[in-house]
């Protein structure tokens, strides 16, 4: 370890611009690591993962469910939010508090500081899962921005720009990383590529991305 290694551990994880009100925080999410997946355990125990089928009929590769006052849901009839799950058509598990104070905090970090999320959409990636490139379009007002804590294993996620044609960045997204965006590229494309095997001490062969959205 350099000199630079040693400053940059004492100040703390990095910061890395993606863009215009995008930034990555590495490792905001280490310290209560234990806690948030204690959290999505909790509430895949109400509202189990389940891989739900795009309106045009193809079933997605990644596992999903949702807490908080909404829930994304997808079926032939839509993308939308739903106040209720419909496997069970009880109201979604409530957000833990751990999860909406490190958005509130991770959003505040990057320039957002009345972020409230009133749902948190929860992704569940094995080896082979990817999400293609997309815009978070099915929310209610865009002022609010989009949080994302990433879990287990790493993946390689995509950030594009306002046009699905926009050259996209490549970023490595590892165990406790925030990457937050909202203001001008809120709507900016972005995407996961195919999880790759491995192992992770506490999610095993599985990533796990928690995304909060100012929904209603
Ligand atoms: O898994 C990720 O990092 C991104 C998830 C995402 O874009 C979404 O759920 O809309
Ligand atoms: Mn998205």
């Amino acid at each position: 370890m350099d000199l630079f290694d040693l400053a940059g551990a004492a100040s703390g994880p990095a910061r890395e611009d993606m863009g215009p009100g995008a930034v990555l925080l590495r490792g905001r999410a280490l310290a209560s690591e234990r806690e948030l997946l204690a959290g999505i355990a909790a509430v895949a125990a109400e509202a189990p993962f389940r891989h739900m089928r795009t309106p045009g009929g193809f079933e997605m590769s990644v596992a999903m469910t949702s807490c908080g006052e909404a829930g994304w849901v997808t079926d032939r009839r839509g993308y939308r939010y739903e106040r209720c799950d419909p496997a069970s058509g009880a109201p979604w598990p409530p957000m833990p508090e751990v999860f909406a104070a490190l958005a509130q905090a991770s959003a505040a970090e990057a320039g957002f500081p009345d972020f409230a999320p009133d749902a948190c959409l929860i992704n569940r990636y094995a080896p082979g899962a990817r999400m293609s490139l997309h815009q978070d379009k099915d929310e209610q007002d865009f002022s609010r921005p989009i949080v994302s804590v990433s879990l287990g294993l790493p993946c390689t996620f995509q950030f594009g720009g306002a046009a699905r044609s926009d050259p996209v960045r490549k970023y490595e997204l590892r165990h406790g990383d925030v990457v937050v965006w909202g203001g001008p590229s809120r709507l900016y494309y972005h995407g996961v590529l195919r999880l790759k095997d491995g192992e992770h001490p506490l999610t095993g062969g599985l990533r796990y991305n928690l995304t909060f959205r100012g929904a209603l």
